[in-house]
């Protein structure tokens, strides 16, 4: 049985990669910010659109940096509707995650509830642009101005997304981008920080290379978060390839929304209307109008050899490493909790060919209704 995952990474031709790695190997700059590093970060800074770009190692160390690069101390409010790593990276960072509820809408964080979660001791709003769709940017952006909290954008998920025009990655102080093998941009493992202003980059800069400043001081308490030449070699193949990619995700985006047109109680979500998206996953709500549960419905692809996976379930409010605490419980999180049950996403890669994606259809048409 041909087995379809829920991604595939995308990759240059060997060929593509191995100029630049007879380089490496001739110059043995290996790590330490050598020439590719800075070649990614400053292509990377053009195609997004931002001015302060630093690469990482991987989302999660680019969060942690992030937050310790903003000097916080006390509560984070972020979202339970996300990958644990988001929550993990506010306690490595010594602070505390208290979530709050969702929109039912787009599943972001719902700033009403942010506004509820707030107390004296919140130092931080840490929302998700969950799938690569946008948080509401702009109340996000009224509340941490009108209470002086600092924003941090998880954006793991939002590479090249833009909204009204503007990059996604450009909102609130800082973002972080993942280009993790699963991600629309990958580099094996890596990440990025875009940084509003050159203070914030430049403190980035040195946590991520343990707070040397230079070979007597080091200042703040880094650790090493530094993308390798490798990792930043293959990025810039990858770079020249990855608008060609998200037109192809566009295209399987596109033949589910058709082939999935009608289908009682199966909804595709997407972006918001002055979005545009990048196609990084393709979640779908699965409702009791379809008259199977989301997990039945899993399970009978699976037994068909297609992943499908329950992005974002269990919420990690409720995971062994959150659940119990007050501010894991500070409300009831109802419509992260109906989320978590509906959702399933479907395979969405570049080269998902058609008639494996026809397969994925039909299995979701017939269903057992
Ligand atoms: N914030 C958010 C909102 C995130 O979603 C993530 C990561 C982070 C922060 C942290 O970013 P990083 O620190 O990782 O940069 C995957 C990824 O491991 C994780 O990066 C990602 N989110 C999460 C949503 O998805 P799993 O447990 O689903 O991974 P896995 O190994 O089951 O991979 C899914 C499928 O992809 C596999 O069935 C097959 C395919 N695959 C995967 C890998 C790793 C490949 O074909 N090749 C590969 O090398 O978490």
């Amino acid at each position: 049985m041909n087995n379809i995952y829920v991604t595939r990474p995308e990759l240059p031709p060997l060929e593509a990669v191995l100029p630049s790695l007879e380089e490496i190997w001739s110059s043995r700059v290996l790590t330490n910010g050598g020439a590719f590093h800075e070649r990614l970060e400053s292509a990377l800074a053009r195609r997004l659109g931002v001015a302060y770009l630093s690469l990482c190692t991987n989302a999660t160390v680019g969060l942690m940096l992030a937050l310790r690069a903003l000097d916080l101390r006390g509560e984070v409010i972020t979202t339970p509707f996300t990958f644990v790593a988001t929550a993990h990276a506010i306690e490595w960072a010594g602070l505390t995650p208290v979530f709050a509820d969702i929109d039912p809408i787009t599943f972001n964080i719902d700033p009403a509830a942010v506004e509820r979660a707030i107390t004296p001791h919140t130092c931080a709003i840490l929302p998700v642009h969950c799938y690569g769709h946008a948080c509401d940017v702009e109340a996000l952006d009224g509340l941490a101005q009108a209470h002086g909290l600092k924003l941090i954008y998880d954006a793991a998920h939002a590479f090249g997304a833009l909204l009204r025009g503007r990059s996604l990655v450009s909102w609130g102080d800082v973002s972080v981008l993942s280009f993790h093998a699963t991600k629309v941009f990958n580099t094996f493992e890596g990440g990025a920080i875009v940084s509003r202003d050159a203070q914030t980059k430049q403190k980035v800069d040195r946590l991520k290379n343990f707070g040397i400043v230079d070979e007597t001081s080091v200042e703040g308490i880094g650790l090493n978060g530094k993308m390798n030449e490798f990792c930043a070699a293959l990025g810039l193949a990858q770079l020249d390839r990855v608008d060609a990619a998200i037109a192809l995700r566009a295209r399987v985006d596109a033949r589910y929304r058709e082939g999935l047109d009608g289908v009682p109680g199966l909804v595709p979500m997407g972006p918001t209307p002055h979005e545009v998206p990048n196609y990084a996953y393709f979640p779908v709500r699965v409702l009791p109008a379809y008259g199977e549960s989301r997990d039945a419905l899993q399970a009978r692809l699976r037994s068909q050899g297609i992943h499908a996976r329950r992005y974002f379930c269990p919420l990690v409010s409720d995971l062994e490493a959150y659940r119990g605490r007050a501010s894991a419980a500070s409300e009831p999180l109802t419509v992260a909790r109906q989320a978590a049950d509906e959702v399933l996403c479907l395979p969405l890669y570049p080269d998902l060919g058609e008639s494996d994606q026809a397969r994925i259809i039909d299995l979701l048409r017939h269903g057992p209704h």
